[in-house]
């Protein structure tokens, strides 16, 4: 028998009070109604109301049961399949091509269970996110006894953390385990569970669960722990997998043994504290960064549970604070799964808790992976972008190779629609989808300015696929350019000329001019780029006055499919604008309005994007009717969006959406509130991100803007728009200009 150190309650007073100093609101911070998802009673169900957490590479479901708790966890790399090329081009049942072992599925890991012995009525439940700190918290009563239960995933210690504690001395005893999804068996050592095993590619993963128990006893019995009469138990997780984003390796590296072992071991018991505030301090470090006010919501509504207050706003009840959290979630989803190092934000992010889920939980790239990266700049976590980077680059051999079986002998890459963390690519050839994703890679640099991530990252990534288009476009008999064989997502003929394919290659010639230009490298690729720009086929308006989607005249009214792919030149485009071509961005608006808001309109990301283009098109009321018709129709109770079972891109996108609605600069300008609705007359936002590397915080009063902060990081001039005046500023690097709204003169 293993007994543990006995320290007694009064330590545990001290950690608890600490803890509840934390808890408090830091100086500045968010109201609680604005940054806390909380609810009366544990998660019932996975799917839906389980609460995330992540470190970036790993991701938790926190389930808050009061006798049995689940902690379901993740790790980004747990991919089956392969880098081979699989999928003929095939219609969209899910066909053996389809389901083609190359392309694997992301899997789920295991869940870490506790049973916890005890009798008699529960009182006071609650359990919480707060998303300023990234700690789920579950507090209860029971005989009289306060029970605390706080868990979270840290980035600098790559590890999930569960401190249980209580006001009364010895009242854990129950019984602690660890499931792996793959059915390895789970081995009790010391006060140690180890889960370890390989996927049938080879890649092997394994996870360690430590319990540190104060007072009272633990004993491994077979594959699980026992512990008995303890004052508080402290739960470490790790778990890796031996992948690395290098295809020259294989895609593998060291086993994972040693990495788990060393993170498990590094933690000190003795200094939960510290663990804890490192842990904070981490996330508030990027969380903090953007602050949100966009009303107070009265007290009733903003005092209701989460899944209740969802409940009231589809009821018509106001709750400005319920959007600002919404715009705040989509922030700390992402800080909680794409952070320097580790994979991409894929379909579920690090959440998901299948072993064969919907579309592979892939990296879908007509529309779904773009979007989980709208955000990333606008919403200041530019560097949560670089995962996307690190993977798609990494895979560009593998694109290529697939790209020269699928076109004949052509220059640089493109992909098809699904991907894994192997460069392997399946199902529909998306002749655009290297193109849209250039954009990122691209933009990048356009908030940034880091001239070296241009030149050694985003320009080699944005060559590449330059010279696969200047290759790949087709000369129509009048001299126009046309993308061949393209396809709308995911509707209509595939066939030359679709209007999606034209507009990203516009942006991608786009942006590679100005790249040339801001590295002063290749003048005469440039200058071709120039002229075949001008000869793309460009933007049509048809019949009924709409942007056409196909260059025959062909949309139906009716049609109200979830794509909106031939507004990609408004968002996140930039070929069409209501100042600099206002007959198309006139059509734009009455194709998407065609589209409609019922049945296929209706997924977890059409929300957003349609929200962004509203935006774009200056049309507010319609913006924030996209905020609302999200909430309304694809929000799951723990407020993440649905497509189902459950997709990250609404969740990320409707932030890019609301950051679109509050400042734009994608026409070489800042926009203030371009897209403010009535709904929302008073508030403030502090640090969006514009290109040109400035950071802004907006205040407004009455519908009308009051004051904005301007910050250069680099410094320059830059043109601020209100309404419909500008002003031009200059400010040196690191400074900060002050702009009234009187500056730009009575609206
Ligand atoms: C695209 C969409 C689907 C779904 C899938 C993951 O193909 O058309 O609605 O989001 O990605």
């Amino acid at each position: 028998m293993t007994t543990t150190s006995v320290k007694r309650v009064a330590s545990l007073a001290v950690a608890c009070c600490l803890i509840g100093a934390f808890h408090g609101a830091a100086p500045g911070a968010a109201q609680e109604s604005t940054i806390t998802l909380w609810y009366e009673q544990p998660a019932a169900h996975w799917h839906g109301q389980t609460l995330p957490l992540g470190n970036g590479p790993m991701g938790c479901m926190v389930f808050g049961g009061v006798e049995k708790e689940q902690l379901q966890f993740n790790v980004d790399s747990l991919w089956t399949g392969d880098e081979n090329m699989v999928g003929k081009e095939r219609g969209m049942s899910k066909d053996a091509s389809y389901l083609a072992p190359g392309m694997g599925f992301y899997q789920n890991f295991g869940s870490v269970h506790i049973a916890l012995e005890g009798r008699g009525q529960t009182t006071d439940y609650r359990r919480e996110l707060n998303l300023a700190r990234a700690v789920h918290k579950v507090t209860y009563t029971r005989d009289g006894v306060r029970f605390t239960r706080e868990t979270f995933c840290s980035h600098p210690a790559k590890v999930a953390v569960m401190r249980l504690t209580a006001d009364a001395p010895g009242q854990y005893s129950g019984t602690l385990s660890l499931a792996d999804a793959h059915e390895a068996k789970t081995v009790a050592e010391g006060l140690r569970l180890t889960a370890a095993g390989a996927l049938d590619n080879g890649l092997q993963y394994e996870a360690q669960l430590r319990l540190v128990a104060e007072g009272g006893q633990v004993q491994p019995a077979d594959d699980v722990l026992r512990f008995k009469d303890c004052d508080s138990l402290l739960l470490v997780l790790a778990a890796d997998t031996n992948y690395k984003m290098d295809p020259a390796s294989g895609w593998r590296g060291e086993p994972p043994h040693r990495r788990v072992t060393a993170r498990v071991d590094a933690v000190d018991p003795n200094d939960f504290d510290r663990l804890l505030l490192q842990h904070t301090d981490d996330h508030r470090a990027l969380f903090d960064r953007v602050a949100l006010d966009l009303g107070p919501t009265e007290a009733d509504q903003a005092a209701l549970p989460t899944d209740k207050r969802i409940q009231a706003y589809r009821q018509g009840a106001a709750d400005p604070e319920l959007e600002a959290m919404l715009f705040q979630y989509g922030r700390y989803l992402l800080i909680a799964c794409s952070r320097p190092g580790s994979l991409p934000a894929n379909l579920q992010g690090v959440w998901n808790n299948s072993n064969e889920p919907p579309w592979h939980c892939d990296y879908h790239t007509n529309i779904n992976v773009q979007m989980n990266y709208w955000l990333a700049e606008p919403a200041n976590l530019g560097e949560c972008h670089l995962p996307l980077f690190d993977l798609f680059s990494a895979a560009v051999p593998l694109h290529r190779k697939a790209s020269l079986i699928r076109f004949g002998d052509v220059p640089g890459f493109t992909m098809q629609t699904v991907n894994n963390i192997f460069g392997g690519t399946g199902w529909e050839w998306n002749m655009v989808g290297s193109a849209w994703l250039a954009q990122h890679f691209w933009e990048h640099y356009a908030f940034t300015q880091d001239a070296d991530y241009l030149r050694e990252t985003a320009y080699l990534y944005m060559k590449q696929v330059v010279l696969f288009w200047e290759h790949r476009l087709k000369e129509l008999p009048d001299g126009r350019l046309a993308v061949p064989e393209g396809w709308s997502p995911e509707h209509g003929p595939r066939e030359d000329g679709v209007s999606h394919d034209q507009q990203i290659v516009w942006d991608l010639f786009q942006n590679t001019i100005e790249a040339t230009e801001a590295l002063g490298v290749d003048a005469e690729l440039r200058a071709r780029l120039v002229d075949k720009q001008k000869r793309l086929v460009g933007p049509q308006v048809g019949r009924w006055g709409q942007l056409q989607e196909w260059m025959a005249d062909r949309d139906d009214p009716d049609n109200n499919h979830r794509h909106t792919s031939h507004l990609f030149a408004v968002y996140p485009g930039r070929q069409i604008s209501p100042v600099t071509t206002p007959k198309f961005a006139e059509a734009a608006a009455v194709s998407l309005r065609a589209r409609g808001e019922t049945g296929d309109a209706r997924r977890s990301w059409t929300w957003p994007w349609r929200c962004a283009i509203w935006a774009r098109l200056r049309n507010a009321e319609k913006a924030h009717d996209m905020v609302a018709g999200l909430i309304h129709h694809n929000l799951l109770p723990n407020m993440i969006a649905t497509h189902p079972p459950l997709q990250l891109d609404g969740s990320f996108g409707i932030t890019a959406g609301m950051c679109e609605m509050l400042m734009q600069s994608h026409a070489g300008r800042i926009e203030l509130l371009p897209a403010l609705p009535a709904v929302w007359p008073a508030g403030s936002v502090r640090g969006l991100c514009a290109r040109g590397g400035f950071e802004v915080d907006i205040e407004w009063k009455e519908g009308r803007l009051t004051s904005a902060h301007v910050r250069s990081k680099i410094g320059g001039k830059v043109v601020l728009q209100y309404g419909e005046k500008t002003i031009e500023v200059s400010i040196p690097a690191g400074e900060e200009r002050r702009i009234t709204g009187d500056d730009f003169g009575k609206k």
